[in-house]
């Protein structure tokens, strides 16, 4: 006997909510070849104050289970929903199999439109899965690039909200100011930091909106790489004041030392990160605008941050950034 559940909120027009019952009743009935008697609905009503988006969301997967295709719109408003939720979901492509990387991209692409078109703007790219430790932990060895705004960002010395965000977790990375727009594609890492301007220490909070940190590539690119929070600081360097494949970090947590790295753990030097994503971008036809922040990458894994603790990443010429939760 198929049973349907839905949800509406308090205070419709009983005769309404009986033709909405028919209705579902009767599409249900024809979409699974079953005597209308046999179908059941069942409806709860909720309160106003009590609907929340991810109502919304729930119906929304369940009818892409039952083979409603999903669309980029969906997808990029989905993950926007979770994220204001602060609520986990399961993979898109456990639900969405032909979501490939194309169209993962196509739904970054829309997801950040959306946070621009609500007032933040674009203030850099970044670069994910760079290093073998985040590779291994993520399971996946493809790196891939993602969009800041200046939503994501935290001004040095700001607390971490950990109540605005769902299982964040922080993760060390070396950082790129540009001087110069970056077009790939042929661009090289000699190319690349010639466009750098400055270098600088940086702490990303990643919170990832599928359950457990576990996705397939195209999930995380839709993710837009779990994007959440950035802090940069330190000290402010030009890249030919340093050697930055040799240049040494510690990551704190609550001043124990839980991991250290060189800038080579990114792509064996921070500036072959830089000039992967400026040629990845030129394929979807984008570039590194001068002036945008390039983070390219966690040197080590990243670590859970819970209220009250300090983490913090220690580099020996780029200085040290620290980030506590609240
Ligand atoms: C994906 C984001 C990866 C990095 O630096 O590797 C990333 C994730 O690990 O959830 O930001
Ligand atoms: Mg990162």
């Amino acid at each position: 006997m198929p049973i349907v559940q839905i949800t509406l909120v308090e205070g419709r027009d009983d005769q309404v909510v009986a033709r909405c019952i028919k209705e579902v009743a009767r599409t249900v009935s024809a979409s699974l070849g079953a005597p209308l008697e046999t179908v059941r609905v069942v409806v709860t009503e909720v309160p106003a104050d009590r609907w929340a988006v991810g109502d919304v969301l729930k119906s929304e997967a369940a009818a892409s289970r039952g083979g409603v295709g999903w669309t980029i719109e969906s997808a990029a408003d989905v993950l926007l929903a979770a994220e204001a939720e602060r609520r986990d979901r399961g993979r898109l492509t456990d639900e969405w199999p032909e979501l490939d990387l194309a169209t993962a991209y196509a739904v970054q692409r829309r997801l950040v439109e959306k946070l621009v078109e609500r007032g933040e703007q674009v203030v850099g790219v970044k670069l994910g899965l760079t290093s073998e430790a985040k590779q291994r932990r993520m399971g996946i060895s493809s790196p891939l690039t993602a969009v800041l705004t200046d939503g994501y960002r935290l001004e040095v010395g700001e607390p971490l909200r950990v109540d605005e965000l769902i299982h964040p977790r922080v993760e060390p990375e070396i950082v790129f100011v540009m001087g110069r727009r970056l077009e790939g594609p042929g661009i090289t890492a000699e190319s690349a930091l010639d466009a750098v301007a400055s270098v600088q220490a940086g702490l990303e909070v990643i919170d990832s909106r599928f359950t457990d940190f576990s996705f397939a590539l195209p999930d995380v690119v839709a993710d837009n790489a779990s994007s959440a929070r950035f802090v940069v600081g330190g000290e402010t360097l030009r890249p030919d004041q340093l050697d930055l494949a040799a240049e040494p970090c510690r990551l704190t947590v609550n001043g124990e030392v839980v991991d250290t790295a060189t800038g080579a753990a990114v792509q064996g030097h921070p500036a072959e990160a830089l000039a992967l994503a400026a040629n990845a971008l030129a394929e979807r036809g984008e570039a590194i605008e001068a002036g945008q922040i390039v983070l390219t990458g966690g040197l080590t894994d990243a670590v859970f941050i819970h209220p009250g603790d300090t983490v913090a990443v220690e580099f020996e010429h780029l200085g040290t950034l620290a980030l506590t939760a609240e």
